[in-house]
């Protein structure tokens, strides 16, 4: 039942925009109906501090089914010991894992949020920057990839309690292997942040740090396309002090009705048809990169092996805010993003970042990749024809309508 018009016409408009729109903004994805509708249960009413079988709480007895599910599945998925499914969002799932893995203060060596990093990597402004001292290597000024021998430099230098390796717009492999074994001859732990990989990893189309890492955080609304929130991986020992880091240390009560919406997406990501998806993201990626240069934008490393790719709007005459409002005027959703050695401030950028994850959970083919490009290059290369905006604008609308993201609809009924 609806009774609150003005809420109910803002989600309802939101979702005919993501029906209208393309999303390439890297870090989202069109989660299914079934994992949105477990966000909209009667698990919203429930408090459950503690962990399934060990509770503050009373009446805990479905929502301890629900969340050893979401463990039980997560861990089969990634191949790992023990999960924490409780953190909020990747920011809290890093918290958790810095408070079980080293002390306030403590050397942190992480890749620098200009070069491709994230906030809770050491921003100054971030808890991380503020209570941990906080290094960065980034990634080389030619090629623009990471170089692991500056890395060892780096944490020969250093000494590092902790490294880190992950990033939220580096289009490149992660060396697990090889950041594993600088951390051991420094004698730090390795920490993988493979937020906006999970998805990837899950479906085996990038390699897994599991192996590798003393702990490993992600978000799980990502690649992986599940519901807003983040997760923990590790073995028994370091798991342990990751539940007691997260509960008491920095959460209250979970969101249980989220973690129902988690178990059902790692069971999606379980099933065969994932790993088919995980690789069309790939190849997706690729088409719309190499199509890119071909029309002469530069992509920042020269392509990318994953879902993600910076485009270099700078040598267009842009900045990353003009292309992003240019792109968002034909209808299609990506963000500025700073591009290694940027010369621009953050909010203004000299580059966009795309992601191939949404569109291809919509359906999109590599040859629908290739049109899209084609109608990026063509907007960044006029951007003040409105006749080519417009041509553009209807070819983004007809690609979204052949293919709709949820052609059942929603069980809110939007
Ligand atoms: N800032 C998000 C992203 O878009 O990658 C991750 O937190």
């Amino acid at each position: 039942m609806r009774t609150d018009d003005q809420t109910w016409a803002a989600i309802d408009a939101e979702t005919e925009r993501q029906e209208r729109q393309l999303e390439l903004i890297a870090s989202e994805n069109h989660a299914s109906a079934e994992v949105i509708a477990a966000m909209g249960t009667a698990l919203t009413n429930k408090y459950a501090e503690g962990y399934p079988g060990r509770r503050y709480y009373g009446g805990c007895e479905h929502v301890d089914t629900v969340e050893d599910l979401a463990r039980d599945r997560v861990t089969e998925l990634f191949g790992a010991e023990r999960a924490n499914v409780q953190p909020h969002s990747g920011t809290q799932a890093n918290m958790a894992a810095f408070m079980a893995i080293c002390d306030p203060g403590a050397t942190v060596l992480a890749m620098s949020l200009d070069h491709g990093g994230h906030l809770s990597h050491g921003h100054p402004k971030n808890f991380s920057g503020v209570f941990y001292d906080f290094h960065h290597y980034g990634v080389t000024e030619g090629e623009e990839v990471i170089d692991m021998d500056e890395v060892r430099d780096k944490a020969l230098a250093l000494r590092p309690a902790v490294l880190i390796a992950g990033a939220s717009a580096y289009s490149r492999t992660l060396d697990f292997e090889a950041f594993s074994s600088i951390a051991k001859e420094v004698g730090a732990k390795l920490m993988v942040d493979m937020a906006h990989i999970a998805g990837l990893v899950a479906g085996k189309a990038h390699p897994s740090p599991i192996p590798y890492a003393d702990v490993t955080t992600f978000t799980t609304h990502k690649t992986l396309r599940g519901p807003r929130g983040g997760a923990v991986l590790a073995e028994i020992d370091v798991i342990k002090k990751v539940n007691s880091a997260l509960f008491p240390g920095g959460q209250g009560g979970p969101l249980m009705h989220v973690i129902a919406a988690k178990a059902i997406a790692f069971r999606e990501a379980l099933a065969p048809e994932f790993e088919a998806y995980a690789a069309r993201v790939v190849q997706n990626a690729g088409a719309m990169a190499a199509r890119l240069q071909e029309r002469g934008l530069r992509i920042v490393s020269g392509g990318t092996d994953n879902h993600v790719m910076l485009v270099d709007v700078d040598a267009k005459g842009l900045s990353g805010r003009d292309a992003e409002d240019l792109l968002h005027s034909v209808e299609i959703t990506c963000n500025k993003n700073l591009i290694p050695y940027d010369k621009r401030p953050p909010m203004e950028a000299s580059g966009v970042r795309l992601g191939s994850a949404a569109i291809t959970t919509r359906g999109l083919g590599v040859d629908d990749c290739v049109t899209l490009a084609d109608c990026i290059a063509d907007v960044l290369e006029a951007p003040t024809d409105e006749s080519v905006a417009a041509r553009v604008r209807g070819a983004i609308g007809e690609l979204a309508k052949s293919y709709p993201i949820y052609p059942e609809g929603l069980a809110t009924g939007a």
